[in-house]
């Protein structure tokens, strides 16, 4: 197979892992604080998670562990989106267990959670996992997005457990995927299946964050990703001067990935969708709040700018926010009837059975937007029951509706200038990048530590790598356990334990950053260029963690 000449030289690289991975598996331990609790809903969790709830922190140490040559048989799967670094959780953990027992052996689902429902496998070898060292992807076993939540898939799970000697599985997914994970370990124990589960915290969006989860893996190098696109765009619009460029970012609901690609590169504006939930900004209000920027920076000669928003920001405005709301629970419930919606041909049809089965107000705000955002808005949900946000074109819908402002206020003889905008959509175009330094390291650690939290016998826990603001030399090591971060959600219309998302908090700092600078970044062109992401060279240019990171501990 021919690589490219990045691919062969990060082969070599050496992940770093915290001081207390390294040395002698024998002389690593783990210790257990004090029981936790949910986050909310501390009753129904109890009683739904039986065997798991309330388990103990654990933190990585120095001392004795007669175990750690135990012979193993782990099981690893890739859930849900790529992520930048998830073949180095697999590397951590194959060499973790391979440091433990030559014997033991390393199965890779393949195509996510499926893989492990009907026991279809890749063995690991050492060969097999060199080709895959530092690099990007999932292609090494596939990902999918399937659950394991059914009674018979949970079943099926148990029985390919027990064919292959499985004692543990590593779930490397997000808060829905972590949230199986949590399922599956409550599962094992309540049937006496002598299997644990170890959860590796992952998804670009980096939404699955807490007081132990400092950051989930991809975070780091999507945003680095998109950040050097959004700045050679930048000095592109300074360069032409005639474009506003209005960029959509993934993320899903949560804006982390825009307001860290805000603060790296300092666009005119950097859209938040938290902010507008927060302050119930309409449609209306944002689109006045877009058209202001483009009218004041028009007034001092600048027809030309850039424009961050957010993919999940359709959902938080509070009117859309609804509709959608509405709408996931009606086309939920919706599969069988003779007149069900998805049997229904042409958008004329589905907004007259809408009109039907949604509130007046919902109807209204749906008639209100442009038609292809009305499609958009009926595609299917994904299986966790959300709306697939990175198919909305919501810069789109922007961009349309500013140009329906500026119209109106340049009739009004309030706004003289030229309007040319362009869309983009960065998504995809992060997730599979080369991880960067410390996705790399960060990576390593997380799948090392989970093969250490199984060899002290867990189950149900989130492998922990703390202080990642630092260098690698202060990091630690530990585990969480997933009740811990739980609460109760509406889903498909139910309520539903699942781990709390955590969204972009106003009063924490990376927004107040923004929110510091971004009167003056609204009329000046104060872009920056990051660049590409380096590989090889001086650590502060190569191995600095995100703004947000860095900003939210320190
Ligand atoms: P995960 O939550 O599974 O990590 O996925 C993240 C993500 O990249 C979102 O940012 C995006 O909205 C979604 O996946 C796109 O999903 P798909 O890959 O199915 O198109």
């Amino acid at each position: 197979m021919a690589i490219s000449a990045l691919q062969k030289a990060r082969y070599s690289y050496t992940p770093k892992l915290p001081p207390a991975l390294r040395g002698d598996l024998n002389q690593i331990t783990v210790t257990l604080g004090a029981a936790t609790q949910s986050v909310a809903n501390q009753k129904e969790l109890k009683e739904l998670f039986a065997n798991t709830y309330g388990a103990p922190v654990a933190t990585v140490g120095s001392g004795k562990n007669p175990d750690a040559g135990k012979k193993l048989t782990l099981a690893v799967v890739l859930s849900g989106g790529q992520a930048p670094g998830g073949h180095n959780v697999i590397a951590g953990l194959y060499d973790g267990l391979k440091k433990g027992n030559k014997a033991s052996k390393l199965l890779g689902a393949k195509g996510g959670p499926k893989g492990l429902i009907d026991g279809s496998f890749t063995e690991i070898t050492d060969s097999f996992m060199d080709e895959y060292r530092n690099t990007g992807g999932f292609d090494m076993i596939g990902s999918g997005r399937d659950k394991i939540e059914k009674p018979e898939d949970l079943e099926k799970v148990v029985a390919v457990v027990k064919k292959h000697g499985i004692d543990g599985v590593v779930i490397i997914g997000g808060d829905d995927s972590n949230t199986n994970a949590a399922v599956l370990a409550e599962y094992f124990k309540a049937n006496k299946v002598p299997a644990n589960v170890v959860g590796c915290p992952k998804t670009i969006d980096g939404d699955l964050k807490n007081e132990h989860i400092e950051t989930s893996f991809g975070f780091d190098t999507a945003a680095k990703t998109y950040s050097e696109l959004i700045g050679n765009i930048g000095r592109d619009a300074n360069s032409a001067k005639k474009y506003w460029h209005f960029i959509k970012l993934m993320g899903r609901s949560a804006s982390h990935i825009t307001l860290e690609c805000g603060l790296q590169t300092q666009p005119n504006l950097t859209l938040i969708g938290e902010e507008v939930a927060a302050k119930k900004f309409t449609l209306d209000q944002i689109i006045e709040q877009v058209a202001s920027v483009v009218a004041k920076r028009a007034e001092k000669g600048m027809n030309f700018g850039v424009i961050l928003v957010p993919e999940g920001l359709i959902e938080f405005i509070p009117e859309v926010g609804a509709l959608i709301g509405q709408l996931s629970d009606v086309l939920a419930h919706d599969h069988d009837g003779p007149q069900a919606f998805e049997k229904l041909t042409g958008l004329d049809a589905q907004i007259g059975w809408l009109e039907k089965n949604l509130t007046a107000a919902n109807v209204a705000v749906l008639k209100s937007l442009p038609t292809d955002i009305q499609r958009q808005l009926f595609l299917d949900r994904d299986s966790h029951g959300n709306v697939q946000v990175s198919l909305i074109e919501t810069e789109k819908l922007v961009i349309e509706l500013v140009k329906r402002k500026l119209k109106t206020w340049a009739a009004e003889g309030k706004y003289k200038g030229k309007f040319a905008a362009l869309s983009h959509f960065f998504g995809y175009e992060g997730r599979c990048a080369f991880p960067s330094n410390f996705d790399a390291d960060y990576c390593y650690s997380l799948g090392f530590n989970a093969f250490v939290l199984f060899n002290a016998g867990l189950t149900g826990y989130l492998s922990s790598i703390k202080n990642t603001h630092k260098a690698a030399e202060k990091w630690t090591a530990g585990g969480v356990p997933i009740t811990m971060m739980m609460n109760l959600e509406q889903r498909h219309g139910k309520p539903k334990p699942v781990i709390k998302k955590a969204l972009v908090e106003l009063d924490g700092r990376p927004f107040k950053e923004l929110v510091k600078h971004r009167d003056a970044w609204a009329i000046e062109t104060a872009y920056l260029f990051p660049g590409a992401i380096q590989y090889y060279g001086p650590a502060e240019v190569c191995d600095q963690p995100t703004k947000t990171l860095l900003l939210e501990k320190s």
